[in-house]
């Protein structure tokens, strides 16, 4: 650090140089994040030292939190729902399994995730100690429940399904995944983390969610397709009691148990997600996922006439194109400032998000540009 004090314009002279090193969102189709709706970044704002790890100091935010939490509810099938605010996907994810594992009692277990988890996953076996057994995917890209039947035995401690994987947006058969959950009495987490706020709101309708009776908690992300503020992750368990399996007493804080895996935590992105489910209510979500699909088909149909084709029918704002060698098209892109990212072998393609900072101008520029890198 210096010695001397900087004055705050240089200061601030400095980030905005940086800052302005970073790219723009209105290029980016790599990314599952998008600019947060600006009510949620005037609650972040206010919200800002704000302090979830101690609620007692904070009875305004933590009733924030709370209702937050009845909202998710309400949208996932469950309205009495537990849990919290978290920093996001890994966090929720990892917490599941944990609340799922402690309920074990095991300490040697296993779990078992469809091949296309995200890595979070793999995380979550190293700090959690557990086997992470990947079950094959069907042509289809989901999950197969034969192969998951499989990699099953008297350790396993969860199930996960998807409910729009990272790379495809496809959606695992949950209601298969819940029959067999049931039958061996073992906790099935739905990771949807980016297609929780998008299936409720597609024309389309998928049994996913608290509705299907073996779903025991899942991952639904406010700072993805939810328009807040990063970090704004979602957990969800069916009733109370896996909640209780993630507490640790506090001793000399203002609540005398703590489920959450950080201590001290802003109230700002609860209060952001808060903010942002009040002000659009189900029927501005509809009006955004709306317009992400609109976008997803736009850019279906022109990237057909280019003779681009997707690796599978997309179910929502998530398009994996077949190109030849993806990973040199994708950095010739970057070279033209676009920022597409790809899925992983075997079926890797240039994977697209169309995110509510998407335009159909832009998608027409992208793909005259990947017309002519295709052309070389
Ligand atoms: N579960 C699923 C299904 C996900 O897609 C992701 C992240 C996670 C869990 C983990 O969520 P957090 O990153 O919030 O912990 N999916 C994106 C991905 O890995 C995250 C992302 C977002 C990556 C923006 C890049 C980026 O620019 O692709």
């Amino acid at each position: 650090m210096r010695d001397k004090a900087l004055p705050e314009s240089e200061v601030m002279r400095i980030l905005e140089k940086t800052r302005a090193r970073d790219y723009n969102y209105d290029r980016f189709f790599s990314t599952m994040c998008t600019l947060p709706h600006p009510i949620a970044v005037r609650a972040h704002d206010m919200f800002l030292e704000t302090n979830l790890g101690d609620p007692g100091l904070f009875p305004g935010v933590a009733r924030i939190e709370e209702r937050v939490v009845e909202m998710l509810g309400e949208l996932l099938g469950c309205p009495d729902a537990s849990g919290y605010i978290s920093t996001g996907g890994t966090e929720s994810n990892i917490q599941a399994i944990r609340a799922a594992r402690n309920e074990s009692g095991r300490k040697d277990g296993n779990i078992v995730v469809p091949a296309s988890a995200h890595f979070s996953f793999d995380k979550i076996g190293d700090l959690l100690c557990l086997d992470v057994r990947k079950a094959e995917l069907d042509e289809s890209l989901r999950v197969d429940l034969s192969s998951v039947e499989s990699l099953i035995d008297d350790k396993t401690v969860a199930l996960v399904g998807i409910a729009g994987t990272t790379e495809f947006g496809q959606v695992d058969p949950i209601e298969g995944l819940s029959r067999i959950a049931l039958d061996r009495g073992i906790h099935l987490h739905v990771d949807a983390a980016f297609g929780g706020f998008v299936l409720p709101f597609l024309k389309k309708k998928f049994a996913w969610d608290f509705s299907v009776p073996g779903v025991s908690s899942i991952t639904i992300d406010p700072h993805k397709m939810g328009m807040s503020t990063i970090p704004a992750g979602g957990l969800l368990f069916r009733g109370q009691e896996c909640l209780c399996a993630l507490e640790t007493e506090t001793h000399y804080l203002t609540k005398a148990r703590q489920a959450s895996l950080t201590g001290t935590r802003s109230g700002a992105a609860a209060a952001a997600t808060y903010a942002v489910m009040m002000h659009l209510g189900r029927e501005g979500f509809a009006e955004m996922v709306d317009y992400c699909m609109d976008l997803t088909h736009h850019l279906l149909k022109r990237a057909e006439r280019i003779g681009v084709l997707p690796l599978i029918e997309p179910i929502m704002n998530v398009v994996a194109l077949k190109v030849p060698s993806p990973a040199q098209v994708r950095e010739e892109l970057m070279k033209r400032d676009w920022h597409v990212s790809m899925t992983r072998e075997p079926n890797r393609a240039l994977r697209l998000i169309l995110m509510k900072h998407m335009t159909k101008e832009n998608i027409d520029l992208f793909l005259e540009d990947l017309k002519a890198i295709l052309a070389k």
